[in-house]
């Protein structure tokens, strides 16, 4: 049944919209009870306001800790108007009904973002009678109706004036969002005092994730899906068609290559299906992007590129000539705007936040529940790095392993990469044999007739058997950089020396499973 709303309670932290609302309210002849700060701002706008004390009886106390925690209050929220053992009840007790209640809570998210925000100061903003009274009105949502965001204002002030009440409809999906909310707030709180005592893997996946928006169909079009979490934090995705489930996939593989690269002269990355296709760095976006495209001329039709740094005219006349479906970039150019907006489908993106940031976690849908784990974020400094052979690498040589060691770690296990002067020569990928994967990136090359002699080649994962590094020294690699770690890896060192390579262990594996 529609509700006609008599009282309502109004307390909110966050007060945009609230006097418009309020007014609103008040022309409609509902009365207005509310807390300290948020009675203040409505009475300053002229409108009549109760405050909460002269309905419990009771003063704010504790710092404002005890606001609305109350029968009176809850009383008010909780009672079933529609049954009469409930109205007979709330009468004896002097309780009078509230059928709207508009709540939003202490800024706890905010707060913890803050510099300098303490535990102290994190703990003071956990709401208590917010939740509760939300959490009150969205169950009895049948006789009550919760407002917890401003942007809910509007829908419900227009219902309110053409209506004169509010449908069952409105109220139901606004007690959903209410729920919605109030476990997003708690997943936050969950999560802080996780981080507070050292948990490393949470008890609970406490993942607040609100839907991000609806996407049309999965990984297949028989697949529903959708989007969770911020992307809007991390990207801004200006031109072009709404980004598909796989576009997701591809667009966040991308990025976290690209993040690696931030530091790095020019460098272009051309990505398909998650796995970059050919990767270079150079003096400008436009010779990386081709000296990146000749790894592999066929593989990026309908790919997506990124690049770590303003994407110029130049290198936007270089994507132009092929059907590039996604572009990723800090910037772009007003005149490298001008062109690709051209394409009405091409999907253009600009790097708003970069996504590397320590301490991440990553999850996995498994049966049954998630594996989750800490990104794999670690500096990359070849200092660190130690030379097992006899023959030390050159700075040309450490120039391109360290290349080669940055761009492994972003293909699929298992990963081999060959390198040389900022640009990938051939890529092996997800093989289930290491040699494979080399064998593959050997052909590639081969196929796009690149030269291998004097490469770099890097391992994702450690050579468990010699035959890796020597075919590699018979494709012309002459410097080889992975983890070790293997018990052959004498046998390993042995070959390197036999063909006079440089190789050198990083003690860290980048599986990418
Ligand atoms: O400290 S509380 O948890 N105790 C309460 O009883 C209570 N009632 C409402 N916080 C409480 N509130 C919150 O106060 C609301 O959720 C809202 O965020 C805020 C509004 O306070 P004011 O009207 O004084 O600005």
């Amino acid at each position: 049944k529609p509700l006609k709303i008599n009282r309502a309670l109004l307390s909110v932290s966050d007060k945009s919209g609230l006097i418009p609302l309020a007014r609103t309210l008040h022309e409609q002849n509902v009365e207005l009870i509310s807390t300290g700060g948020t009675a203040q701002k409505i009475r300053e706008a002229g409108i009549p306001v109760k405050d909460v004390s002269e309905i419990t009886g009771f003063e704010e106390c504790l710092d404002g800790r005890v606001k609305t925690l109350h029968p009176r209050i809850h009383g008010g929220l909780l009672a079933r108007t529609s049954h009469q053992p409930d109205i007979d009840e709330i009468q004896e007790l002097g309780i009078e009904p509230i059928e709207l209640v508009v709540v939003n809570l202490y800024p706890f998210k905010e707060t913890i973002d803050k510099p300098g925000s303490t535990p102290a100061i994190a703990t003071e903003n956990i709401d208590i009678g917010g939740p509760t009274m939300i959490r009150a009105a969205a169950k009895n949502f049948t006789h009550v109706c919760v407002l917890t965001s401003p942007e809910q204002y509007e829908a419900f002030g227009s219902e309110l004036k053409d209506k004169k009440d509010i449908s069952f409809n409105l109220r139901r999906d606004l007690a959903r969002r209410a729920f919605n909310h109030t476990a997003e707030y708690d997943a936050h709180i969950a999560n802080y005092f996780n981080t507070l005592t050292g948990e490393e893997t949470p008890s609970q996946l406490n993942i607040s994730l609100p839907k991000s928006q609806d996407l049309r169909y999965g990984e297949n079009p028989h697949q529903k899906a959708a989007v969770y979490g911020h992307q809007n934090e991390f990207i801004d995705c200006f031109h072009g068609k709404q980004l598909s489930y796989n576009n997701f996939l591809d667009v966040d593989a991308a990025l976290n290559l690209i993040a690696d690269f931030q530091d790095s002269d020019p460098t272009c990355a051309i990505f398909k299906h998650t796995v970059p296709c050919g990767i270079a760095t150079d003096d400008t976006l436009a010779t990386a992007w081709r000296k990146a495209f000749a790894t592999d001329t066929m593989s990026p039709f309908g790919g997506i590129v990124t690049v770590n740094r303003e994407l110029d005219i130049d290198i936007a006349k270089a994507i132009d000539e092929i059907f590039t479906e996604i572009i990723i970039a800090p910037s772009y150019s007003p005149e490298a705007k001008e062109l690709l907006t051209q394409k009405k489908n091409r999907r253009l993106i600009r790097i708003k936040k970069q996504v590397n940031v320590s301490g991440n976690r990553q999850f996995k849908s498994i049966f049954g529940g998630a594996l989750s784990q800490e990104a794999d974020i670690t500096a990359i400094d070849f200092d660190e790095f130690k030379t097992v052979t006899k023959r030390k690498p050159t700075q040309q040589e450490k120039k391109d392993l360290l290349f080669a060691w940055k761009v492994v770690k972003h293909v699929k296990s298992n990963a081999i990469v060959y390198a040389r002067d900022g640009q990938t020569i051939g890529i092996g990928t997800g093989q289930t044999s290491r040699v494979e994967s080399s064998e593959i990136a050997i052909a590639k090359a081969k196929q796009e007739g690149l030269k291998l002699e004097g490469t770099a080649i890097a391992s994702d994962a450690f050579f468990p058997f010699a035959d890796g590094v020597e075919a590699a020294a018979e494709a012309g690699a002459t410097s080889v950089i992975q983890p070790g770690g293997s018990i052959r890896d004498e046998e390993v060192i042995e070959a390197a020396n036999k063909h006079n390579m440089t190789m050198v262990f990083t003690g860290k594996r980048h599986f990418r499973h």
